[in-house]
């Protein structure tokens, strides 16, 4: 039998991804399947839905649980290739925590301005409370977004920006008095069919969108199933039938055995066994043919 193909992890994206903080998977979605997402995030901003709507005194629209609210976004839970990055860098005893639809507004040419302020920059490391509880010097590694930018990422489309190496510093990053950005924010050079990953510690912030027309984007988070999601529950899309295991468990399934007890550790079973069959599905590759598969071994 020929085993299904399955994407391994390129390990110069693990690489960039410790040292930064954050990395971009190129070509993850093709243009048909960005434009349907496109048109169901409109529905939804367009609609007068207030369930799990997130609308800020800035300007800002959305909605947190998006993949509860359209179907459209469901494949997003586990895009295999960025399911293949997440898992190798976390691990598989992982859930969705959010999965956050962002209308990011375009600032007026000539009104006041609502967003990204000096008196309100907008850096921040995510996981609100974690610094607090915890102490910003002793994070770790909790969680990783996986950012889908569904308008075009152009120059003042006001892509996520980011503090390189931001991850590891133990002092919070600095906005000097009447900036907007700390000196060494960058931009992450993407193209529309990208995808950013960032992981908690990284400190981010919404870009300035200053091109006429909403910034769309789709923020994934994935983090250990021990932690609390963001969104609402959805018990309703467990009720689905035509999940697939690893689905079932990046959107809740309990720690089960069929009679309802409690089987520790089993929720993460689904993820686990697929990455161990991906590396296997490598190792076949590697033996059938040595030199490509070398190329594609996963890190
Ligand atoms: O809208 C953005 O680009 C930034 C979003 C953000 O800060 C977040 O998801 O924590």
């Amino acid at each position: 039998m020929t085993p299904t193909p399955l994407p391994t992890c390129d390990p110069t994206v693990v690489e960039s991804f410790s040292r930064d903080g954050f990395a971009v998977l190129r070509n993850i979605l093709a243009k048909d399947r960005r434009d349907m997402l496109r048109h169901a995030a409109d529905r939804l901003l367009a609609s007068a839905i207030t369930t799990g709507r997130d609308r800020g005194t800035d300007g800002k629209d959305g909605f947190r649980g998006v993949v509860a609210l359209d179907s459209a976004f469901l494949p997003l839970v586990a895009e295999p290739t960025v399911l293949t990055v997440v898992a190798t860098l976390l691990g598989p005893n992982l859930h969705l925590l959010s999965s956050h639809l962002i209308a990011l507004p375009s600032i007026p040419p000539d009104g006041p301005r609502t967003i990204r302020t000096p008196e309100r920059p907008g850096w921040h490391r995510d996981m609100y409370g974690v610094s607090r509880d915890l102490g910003s010097a002793s994070i770790p590694r909790l969680a990783i977004k996986a950012a889908y930018f569904l308008t075009d990422p152009t120059p003042t489309a006001g892509v996520t920006m980011f503090v390189p190496g931001s991850h590891l510093r133990t002092d919070e990053v600095q906005v000097p008095a009447g900036s907007i950005n700390p000196p060494d924010a960058v931009v992450p050079p993407i193209g529309p069919y990208d995808v950013v990953l960032f992981e908690n510690r990284t400190w981010h912030a919404g870009g300035l969108n200053t091109s006429g027309s909403p910034r769309l984007a789709v923020m994934m988070q994935y983090g250990y199933r021990w932690l609390a999601p963001v969104d609402d529950p959805a018990a309703e899309l467990l009720r689905r039938a035509d999940l697939t295991d690893v689905e079932r468990q990046l959107l809740g399934a309990a720690d089960r055995d069929p009679d309802g007890s409690l089987a520790k550790g089993a929720g993460a079973r689904p993820l686990t066994r697929w990455l161990e069959h991906r590396e296997q599905v490598a190792v076949v590759a590697q033996e059938a043919n040595p030199t490509q598969a070398q190329r594609k071994a996963p890190a």
